[in-house]
């Protein structure tokens, strides 16, 4: 008789605890899911602003140097802002001639040390290469 509703007692315990359990669960969810929906705003605002400062960017004017080292420009190619102003500087001791393909600017001999600047005001793609060695190739990408 006694071991029979130490038994009973014992289901009832077991069943109390799944119960709990389970009810402990649904809390976790539904906890859970609060807290997402509650940090979702906060998380989203930075998110706004850091697209707008990237986009700020590439909007800033610049002045941006290149190589010509071992006869290559380095960097070949560059994005820059419209109203940047590159700067190339001949390092090799060979004469080198930054010449634009559509003849857009032309820096005429550079001998070592030289440099030559122009400003981008228009945006586009620029194709330009050394007149003495036209296998130099380089581009500037204004945005
Ligand atoms: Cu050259």
């Amino acid at each position: 008789m006694y071991l029979q509703i130490k038994k009973h007692f014992n289901i009832l315990i077991t069943f109390r605890t799944i119960m709990a359990a389970l009810f402990f669960m649904t809390w976790l969810i539904i906890g859970g899911g609060i807290s997402c929906q509650s940090q979702e705003p906060s998380s989203s605002a930075p998110a706004v602003n850091e697209p707008t400062t990237t986009d700020e960017q590439p909007a800033t004017p610049a002045v941006i140097e290149v190589t010509i080292e071992g006869f290559a420009f380095k960097p070949a190619e560059i994005t820059i802002a419209a109203g940047s102003t590159v700067t190339w500087q001949n390092n090799d001791s060979v004469i080198h001639i930054v010449t634009a393909q559509d003849k857009l600017f032309d820096s005429g001999s550079l001998s070592n040390g030289n440099t030559f600047s122009y400003t981008f005001e228009q945006k586009g793609t620029f194709e330009y290469y050394c007149a003495v060695h036209p296998y130099m190739k380089g581009r500037v990408i204004i945005e």
